[in-house]
């Protein structure tokens, strides 16, 4: 059955969609194997966030618009627009020099919901460090390659793109990936243990969706406390911090928090004494 997607806000650099719970937010620079400038990070996180805020949706599929019109291939992200590189980075129509790409990882990370990169084509560069970043990752199995040149543009992620590539996929092979900047398909990324599922390329939208309602199926609360537990030891304090926040939240449903509360605004002391001390 056709997914039935409703655009939500037209971009220049990407296309939001929604649909029965899911969010669709897709590059859409075919032409250039959709690398990203500041224009696009700013559109994408301007999607992001309103998907984060949406509380209808619980998955969120990072994707892309394709083939080129030039030649047919396909591409999820090749990263930074080398184009948009100044000479002391990445420069937004304003002149300014921004790398808010990383706003847009962060946002991914810490987001109470699932992001699934779904990758039809080259993850390269920064493309390939945002599905590393993603919760989950599904591979075309005919069309999706592999690929880190940061190290050949001199445009490098020293963070999740990379060190966490490496609780990933091993030490070895991260720096594989990284030193040597080679290809691999998604069978190859699917046995490192970087791809969830590698998907015949005509299936791969709807696999994904298909994904996305398993996952709607679940217990919110479940998945977002399970997303930011595996999270957390990788996120040090901040990740601690995002944890702990939803620790908040769910205590301030009991009877103990409506007390403190309460005992507060009578100007009283609190009698937890119902409360107990239960291990
Ligand atoms: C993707 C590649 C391998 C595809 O090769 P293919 O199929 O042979 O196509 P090409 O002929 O090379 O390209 C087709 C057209 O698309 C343009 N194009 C492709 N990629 C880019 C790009 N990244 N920027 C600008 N244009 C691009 C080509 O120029 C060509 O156009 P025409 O036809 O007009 O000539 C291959 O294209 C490739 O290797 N691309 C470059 C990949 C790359 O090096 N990306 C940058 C890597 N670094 C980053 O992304 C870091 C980004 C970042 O912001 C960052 C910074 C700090 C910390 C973290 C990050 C982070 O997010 O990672």
């Amino acid at each position: 059955m056709a997914i039935e997607w409703k655009t939500v806000k037209e971009f220049d650099d990407i296309t939001y969609k929604k649909s029965n719970g899911v969010a669709r937010i897709a590059f859409n620079r075919p032409d250039v194997r959709n690398a990203f400038r500041p224009k696009t990070t700013s559109e994408l996180y301007d999607a992001m966030y309103d998907a984060y805020e949406d509380a209808s949706i619980g998955v969120v599929l990072l994707s892309a618009e394709g083939p080129s019109s030039k030649d047919g291939i396909y591409s999820f992200c090749s990263g930074g627009d080398q184009k948009a590189r100044g000479e002391k980075g990445y420069v937004g129509e304003d002149g300014r020099h921004r790398l808010n790409i990383l706003e847009v990882q962060r946002l991914i990370r810490f987001m109470p919901k699932v992001v699934i990169a779904v990758v039809p084509g080259w993850a390269v560069g920064g493309g390939h460090s945002l599905h590393v970043v993603c919760d989950l990752t599904l591979a075309s199995k005919e069309h999706a390659i592999f690929k880190q040149t940061d190290a050949d543009v001199t445009s490098f992620d020293g963070g999740y793109g990379s060190a966490y590539l490496a609780k990933m996929v091993g030490q070895k092979k991260a720096r594989e990936i990284f030193f040597l900047g080679r290809n691999y398909s998604a069978q190859e990324a699917f046995d490192m243990g970087m791809v969830n599922a590698v998907i015949p390329h005509d299936e791969l939208e709807s696999t994904a969706y298909d994904w996305a309602q398993e996952i709607l199926a679940k217990s919110p609360t479940s998945i977002k406390m399970l997303k930011f537990a595996m999270n957390l030891t990788d996120d040090g304090m901040v990740g601690q911090q995002i944890f702990a926040g939803e620790a908040t939240r769910l205590a301030y449903g009991t009877d103990e928090a409506k007390e403190g509360r309460n005992a507060f605004l009578e100007k009283r002391k609190p009698d937890f004494g119902d409360i107990g001390w239960a291990p």
